[in-house]
């Protein structure tokens, strides 16, 4: 039973650690999900912004909640930027397959920008999450010029 437990324990602690890796059975699936995780991020990224900027008033545990989501999310749009996936329904740029190294920077970037941007809302001041937000939306924005049409 102990030995069952430990080996379970393993098998958890290993697959949690394993980045995540959605699996699409159509290229549009793949489109329509990283538009969602997008999305989702968008809305609580704009929640964060609206109290960085004075248009909200501050909310520590609501900052703390949001940033939470966003920094979840912004780990889940990348694995769905499969070959095929280019066409149709979607302003992705041919860059974002042309220059994968470059295109995996800027999403790596943003990532850790959004991992500072929690730990800021956890520290529980205005102050920390208005310096944490600029560079964390000048992140977004980055990768919006490089790789995204309008
Ligand atoms: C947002 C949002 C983005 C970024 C970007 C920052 O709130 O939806 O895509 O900030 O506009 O420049």
């Amino acid at each position: 039973m102990k030995q069952t437990l430990s080996t379970l324990a393993t098998v958890l602690a290993i697959s949690l650690a394993l980045p995540v890796q959605a699996q699409f059975a159509k290229p549009e699936d793949a489109t329509k999900y990283r538009k969602a995780s997008f999305n989702v991020m968008a809305a609580h990224f704009g929640r964060l912004g609206a109290m960085a900027n004075g248009r909200a008033p501050y909310d520590a545990k609501a900052a703390v909640d949001n940033a939470e989501v966003v920094s979840v999310m912004a780990k889940l749009p990348w694995s769905a930027f499969v070959e095929g996936s280019d066409k149709g329904d979607t302003r992705a740029k041919p860059e974002i397959w042309k220059e994968s190294a470059k295109f995996k920077d800027a999403a790596d970037k943003m990532q850790a920008e959004m991992v500072k941007l929690n730990t800021a809302a956890k520290a529980g001041n205005i102050d920390a999450l208005k310096v944490a937000f600029g560079p964390a939306a000048a992140s977004c924005k980055a990768c919006h010029d490089a790789f995204r049409k309008d």
